[in-house]
């Protein structure tokens, strides 16, 4: 069983924030903001690139009712969906990061500085 299953399960502890049947929102365990939260579907799944639109269409509003608890909604956040090797996905149980509570950085992600991609 993956670690969010477990997490899921109750078999390793969360600081949660919200849940409902099919959704499960919790801090992230190595924070890179002040508000950094992990978003699961209960159900497992790998990643978004095998994520149906009919789940997307229940994580949507789940995301957003999480950013509200959390006073995010007015200020604004960032989402982020690490999705396989490339995009530097490390637990594979699909997972949205909702990174908050300060003005945040858009930082290069390669190590490349000088190149320009356009
Ligand atoms: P990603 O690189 O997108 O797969 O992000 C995985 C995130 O999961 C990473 O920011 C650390 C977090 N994480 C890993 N294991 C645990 C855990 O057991 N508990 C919590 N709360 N977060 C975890």
């Amino acid at each position: 069983m993956c670690i969010f299953c477990k997490i899921v399960q109750g078999e390793i502890p969360c600081n949660k924030v919200h849940e409902n049947d099919e959704f499960l929102a919790f801090h992230d365990v190595n924070p890179k903001a002040p508000i950094h939260i992990l978003v699961i579907p209960k159900k497992h799944i790998d990643k978004f690139q095998n994520v149906t639109p009919e789940l997307m269409a229940k994580m949507t509003p789940f995301i957003q009712e999480v950013a509200k608890i959390l006073e995010l909604d007015q200020r604004g956040y960032r989402l982020i969906v690490n999705n396989g090797e490339d995009g530097g996905q490390e637990v594979m149980h699909l997972h949205f990061h909702i990174l908050g509570g300060t003005k945040l950085l858009w930082p290069q992600l390669t190590p490349d500085e000088n190149k320009k991609y356009l």
